[in-house]
């Protein structure tokens, strides 16, 4: 029932390029602001040694995949020495007695512990750099997920460019934020994955299917197999179809745009980076939600099982909207638009 949409102008053709491009330039942060995300965690992790022996803080997330924003929150993990998961730990009053010592912090303001969540945390407002944050325990599996993530970025400089386009697009059609019912940062970073994963000819390949010995290598994590493959130096040699895709940013953003309302079959299938072929939601018994994303590492996580239908609908008009939008040719790029950081 779509409309279909004119041809793309080559000059039209280059406004997409420009306005892909510049939601990286405009949001990225500079490497200063990368070290010193660096450098908060590193001065937290010595601040809390002092009460917690053997305690580590790492940082994952946007600060880490490749697609922060430079007003994105330090998402933090804490592991011990010589602990290897967290069912040695009694989480809720490490999380209590770690708030307490935070709140001694000269930089840290609004510390909340919230241990009633699936994953509990404490909740900080860094006041010198103006950054959020929080600590959850032995997020093992996001370490990893996140490390895939860079991975992906760094085969391809569109991977980031339209990782930052997904995110600011998903920003301003208030559709990009799961504690309000939406879904998170990651869910739509997986669906660009897919995407470019499922492109003809791809521009990424599955990282999770490449081995370099024939045989299945493992690297279990919480009961979860998160082996990929990252020698990417060696891509080349593993996926023959390396730098075959030529399309321009623009196109792609577009193409994805379609491809999430014309052509992927969202009823029939899973939106899952793990695998070439398609997997069926049949097959999952994930038939209830209309919108399935499984999560790479953890195969029963279905990052769109809190939406409801509602919701689903919302998401699905701004996709709808988004293709109208930007598959329809405008002459000139508006020099003055609303200023962007309204939406953070
Ligand atoms: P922002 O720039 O902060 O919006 P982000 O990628 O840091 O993007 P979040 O702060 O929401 O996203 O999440 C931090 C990391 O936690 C990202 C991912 O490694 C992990 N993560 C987030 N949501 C999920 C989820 N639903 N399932 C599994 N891992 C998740
Ligand atoms: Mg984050």
């Amino acid at each position: 029932e779509l409309d279909p949409l004119p041809a793309l102008t080559s000059n039209f053709r280059r406004i997409l390029d420009h306005v892909c491009m510049q939601c990286y330039e405009d949001l990225s942060p500079t490497a200063v602001e990368d070290k010193a995300r660096e450098h908060i965690c590193k001065d937290l992790e010595v601040f809390i040694k002092r009460d917690f022996k053997g305690a580590r803080l790492r940082l994952f997330g946007s600060s880490k995949n490749g697609f922060g924003f430079k007003q994105s929150d330090l998402d933090i993990c804490m592991t011990f020495d010589g602990i290897e998961n967290s069912e040695e730990l009694d989480c809720i009053k490490t999380i209590e007695d770690l708030a307490r010592l935070l709140r001694k912090h000269q930089d840290l303001r609004n510390i909340l512990p919230i241990t009633s969540a699936k994953v509990p945390i404490v909740k900080f407002y860094h006041a010198r750099s103006g950054l959020e944050g929080d600590i959850s325990l032995y997020n093992t599996l996001a370490l990893h997920n996140t490390q895939l993530l860079a991975s992906y970025a760094a085969i391809d400089p569109r991977v980031k460019y339209l990782c930052y386009t997904m995110k600011i697009f998903t920003k301003i059609c208030d559709i990009g934020d799961a504690s309000r019912g939406s879904l998170s940062s990651y869910a739509y970073t997986l669906m660009v994955l897919f995407f470019l994963q499922q492109r003809n000819p791809p521009v990424i390949p599955v990282l999770q299917e490449i081995y370099t010995d024939n045989v299945k290598s493992e690297v279990p994590v919480d009961g979860w197999n998160a082996y990929f493959f990252s020698k990417l130096d060696e891509l080349k040699t593993y996926w023959p179809e390396h730098g075959k895709n030529k399309e321009s940013l623009g196109e792609l953003w577009l193409g994805l745009l379609r491809y999430y309302t014309e052509d992927f079959d969202f009823k029939e299938h899973v939106i899952c980076i793990r695998r070439k072929s398609l997997l069926t939601t049949f097959k999952k018994q994930w038939t209830s939600k209309y919108i399935v994303i499984e999560d790479p590492f953890d195969l029963n996580h279905n990052l769109g099982a809190g939406l409801s239908r509602k919701m689903t609908n919302f998401i699905m008009k701004a996709f709808v909207n988004g293709r109208l939008v930007f598959g329809t040719p405008v002459i000139e790029f508006p020099l003055e638009y609303p200023n962007i950081m309204e939406y953070f």
